[in-house]
């Protein structure tokens, strides 16, 4: 498992700084209750030590993760207070808040559809795990979702805001996993011998896409949101990864390294017509599906 992290963080790093993660949703405004309504004032949160007012230098800050739903928001990892913690600012680069606060790593920010929740990975409890956790948009009520000696990673939000889907490997590989989002009823959905991981949600939630080593390299996968009729989409020696739905359901964007570097690829649900989108001789990756 660690081999296969650190591979995939080489691929990451080779690929161009981009946005992860399976969706972006466009901001509405929501209240601290969640409901989405006109636009009211920001609640308060912690400011950002330094200079919370410059704009975001992609040299010094790692992976934007999560493109907001909270008004226009992006949430995002950095280490610039001197270990990784998430943080949010507005998309022109303003108000830029520190949401948690603690030595350990905390990283891979997820928002819910409605704005309101921020599932996250931190490897803060005593045991040095990652495990997935959840709070609200504003950094409160931070709440630990998974506890297990395994790492726990890549909360995907469904559609719907009910479930929580992961990857863990406390069954000795890398599997996908559903939860509620209060932590109860975790799921094994992939449960084989090889690695699975970055689940994504399809835009009705019917359906996950993921990555998965199972037939000897990455592959894109689909399977039914109860794990049943899982499908490899992809077929070729090359890695193929970071599945991404279109907002309308009806196509899938992902990298893969099938023409000899990273690439932007888009291809129908069922595998048809995988077209290489960016075709050019520089490493593009991590697509995001931007609803318009
Ligand atoms: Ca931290
Ligand atoms: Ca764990
Ligand atoms: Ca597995
Ligand atoms: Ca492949």
């Amino acid at each position: 498992m660690k081999k296969i992290f650190l591979w995939l963080l080489i691929v990451s790093m080779i690929l161009v700084f981009s946005l992860a993660g399976c969706k972006a949703e466009v901001a509405e405004e929501v209240t601290e209750e969640g409901v989405v309504e006109e636009p009211v004032e920001e609640p308060a949160v912690e400011e950002v030590t330094g200079e919370p007012e410059e704009a975001l230098d992609e040299s010094e800050e790692e992976e934007i993760v999560e493109e907001a739903t909270a008004k226009n928001k992006i949430a995002f990892t950095s280490d610039r207070d001197g270990n990784y913690e998430i943080y949010l600012l507005n998309i022109d680069g303003s108000e830029q808040v520190r949401l948690t606060n603690n030595p350990a790593y905390d990283v891979w920010p997820s928002f819910s559809p409605d704005g309101s929740k921020i599932a996250f990975v931190s490897d803060r409890d005593v045991d040095g795990n990652n495990e997935i956790y959840i709070m609200n948009f504003d950094g409160s009520e931070q709440v630990r979702l998974t506890n297990n000696p395994a790492g726990d990673g890549n909360p995907s939000f469904s559609p719907d805001g009910s479930k929580i889907a992961f990857t863990s490997s406390r069954d000795e590989n890398e599997e996908i996993y559903i939860m509620n989002i209060d932590g109860s009823g975790q799921v094994n959905l992939t449960d084989n011998q090889t690695n699975d991981m970055v689940p994504c949600f399809s835009p009705d939630g019917s359906k996950i896409a993921f990555m998965s080593d199972r037939d000897g390299n990455i592959e894109i996968y689909i399977m039914n949101v109860d794990g049943s009729e899982q499908v490899r989409l992809t077929n070729n020696p090359a890695y193929d990864v970071w599945p991404s739905f279109s907002p309308d359901g009806t196509k899938i964007a992902f990298t893969s390294d099938r023409d000899g570097n990273g690439e932007i690829y888009i291809m129908n649900v069922d595998g048809s017509e995988q077209t290489n989108l960016t075709n050019n001789p520089a490493g593009d990756g991590n697509p995001y599906g931007n609803p318009s």
